[in-house]
């Protein structure tokens, strides 16, 4: 392995697109056909739990019908090769599991995971939460105005590697966008791979654009 040996990955919808999974802002992306804030946020599953469950349960549902592609399993390659590999993804798909990668952290949580309201018990569910648990179960996902997960083990992951990879997120959303910072100010190359350039590709020190499944394996190709 060449000479970064402490990786930090950060990935978003655009490296599943290329699997069958919608991205969230690209056209006719998940949210064109939804109000981010109706489907995405405590206030709209307070004010339509049924749309809201429905939205997840479609999306879980669809888990069953994708794979992971190219870039998931060159992702997984990368990790078995280095010493320190951290995976952050903002993600709620499980594609970076099937495709073998191991320390994994799911920032906006996981569409096979449902959390009681109440308790605050969370366990793996891969089926449609039915009408009557509407209220009782919902999925255990960081909806807008909700901490995030995992924030002081990524910024640790952040802060340690030697190599900053962002794969396929538009970076519009925080604090998942910022991470790139923490990373520069402790020395690490950043490096973007994504379809198009986005608002942030002035902080990275290279951009590789086009397709994940193609862009990322020829990369981590060149890397190893
Ligand atoms: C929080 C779960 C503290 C749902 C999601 C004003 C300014 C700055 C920040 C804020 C602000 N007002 C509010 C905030 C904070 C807010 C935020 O960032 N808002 C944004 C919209 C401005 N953030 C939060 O609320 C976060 N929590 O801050 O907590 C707090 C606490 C209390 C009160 C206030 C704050 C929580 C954010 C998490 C929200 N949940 N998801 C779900 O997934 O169902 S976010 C949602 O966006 C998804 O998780 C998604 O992953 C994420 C980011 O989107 P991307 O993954 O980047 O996807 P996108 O479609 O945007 O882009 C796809 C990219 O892929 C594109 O660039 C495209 O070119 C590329 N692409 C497409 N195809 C391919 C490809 N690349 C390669 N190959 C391809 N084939």
């Amino acid at each position: 392995m060449g000479k970064y040996q402490n990786i930090c990955v950060l990935t978003g919808a655009g490296i599943s697109a290329e699997s069958g999974i919608k991205t969230f802002r690209d056209a006719n992306g998940l949210w064109e056909n939804h109000d981010i804030m109706e489907v995405a946020s405590p206030e709209g599953y307070a004010d339509k739990p049924a749309l809201v469950q429905r939205f997840y349960n479609a999306r879980r549902m669809q888990l069953k019908e994708v794979e992971p592609n190219p870039a998931h399993y060159a992702l997984a390659k990368l990790e078995s090769m280095v010493s320190e590999f951290a995976l952050v993804t903002q993600n709620v798909d499980d594609l970076h599991e099937r495709a073998g990668c191991k320390n994994i952290f799911h920032m906006h949580g996981e569409l096979r995971k449902i959390r009681h309201t109440k308790t605050g018990e969370v366990k793996y569910f891969e089926g449609e939460v039915s009408k009557e648990d509407y209220l009782l179960w919902r999925p255990d996902i960081v909806w807008f105005g909700e901490n995030v997960k995992y924030m002081e083990e990524i910024q640790i992951a952040a802060s340690k590697c030697d190599l900053f990879l962002c794969i396929g997120t538009s970076n519009q959303v925080y604090p998942a966008a910022g991470f790139v910072q923490i990373a520069k100010e402790s020395g690490a190359r950043c490096i973007e791979l994504n379809m198009e350039s986005t608002a942030l590709s002035a902080y990275y020190d290279e951009s590789h654009l086009g397709p994940a499944s193609a862009v990322v394996p020829d990369f981590i190709k060149s890397l190893l």
